[in-house]
């Protein structure tokens, strides 16, 4: 798994955001918007002061494909294959849902326990390579990592915990604000309107996923990115909305980067 660290080197230790793209190998929009994000990082920086000053401050952890078998998968054999590609005895289905496999309210609301689902929790929490190498990685850098964006699609949501119980997150006020705003500013450049909320009633309950993981670890802006489109051509987004679905959402991943440098703590 390649994991990018984008930022000035500084010769201190720096706050940074964790940024995931493709943890849902038919989500293709999504590894683009990495793809994308890394090269506007890296192109503008010196140009755009916000990102200027965003690459200077912090560091960006991108992993710009998050579940690589099953993405690989996509383009080869099945393009709506959705988990991961893994293989146990005695079960002839192949495959865990990622994001039912991280240890929150593992495998209660919203997943499955039949290997052949496709919301699949896997036999174990962090039974998944994928799943075991991101999480440790946070839990190793959860000190300097303030923020975990993941970006999936498709619906046009913002999303932040919780998915696996109903209860309200504590920062859950900052959180809704900030969704609201980043949607606000990403809706301006050509009109997309996303819908912010709580996973568990904005899109459905769903336990084990990455971003309410993150944030009980500690990572308070923990954000799941629903993009483009809501349902006319789904995880099949045609090639013509990519570039205008990656400038909206760096928009909205700048505005909340640019609130989590303003609230270091
Ligand atoms: O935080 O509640 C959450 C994540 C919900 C996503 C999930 O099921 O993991 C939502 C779906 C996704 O991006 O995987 C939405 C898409 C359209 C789907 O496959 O249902
Ligand atoms: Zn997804």
């Amino acid at each position: 798994m390649h994991l990018l660290k984008i930022g000035r080197r500084t010769g201190s230790t720096k706050p940074a955001i964790f940024m995931d793209c493709g943890i849902h190998a038919r989500e293709w929009i999504s590894p683009a918007f990495c793809q994308w994000f890394i090269n506007k990082a890296v192109s503008t920086y010196g140009t755009d002061s916000q990102m200027t000053s965003l690459l200077d401050t912090m560091d960006i952890f991108v992993l710009p494909v998050f579940n690589i078998d099953g993405y690989e998968h996509t383009w080869k054999i099945d393009r709506m294959w959705r988990k991961t590609r893994s293989r146990r005895n005695g079960s002839p289905c192949v495959g865990a849902d990622p994001n039912r496999n991280f240890d929150a309210g593992w495998c209660t609301l919203g997943a499955s326990s039949n290997p052949c689902s496709d919301t699949y929790c896997g036999a174990s929490v962090e039974s998944e390579i994928e799943v075991r190498n991101v999480a440790d990685f946070i839990r190793k850098n959860k000190s300097v990592i303030k923020a975990y964006l993941t970006i999936h699609s498709y619906s046009q949501l913002l999303l932040f915990p919780y998915s696996y119980k109903y209860d309200l997150a504590a920062d859950h006020n900052e959180l809704l604000q900030v969704a609201e705003g980043a949607a606000e500013t990403l809706r301006s450049l050509y009109g997309t309107r996303y819908t912010s909320g709580p996973g568990a009633t904005t899109i459905y309950p769903a336990a084990g996923g990455s971003d309410d993981w993150a944030y009980d670890l500690g990572v308070k802006y923990s954000y799941t990115f629903e993009l483009r489109d809501t349902g006319r051509y789904g995880f099949l987004l045609p090639e013509s909305q990519i570039q205008p679905t990656c400038e909206e959402t760096m928009l909205a991943v700048k505005y909340i980067a640019a609130h989590v440098l303003k609230n270091l703590v």
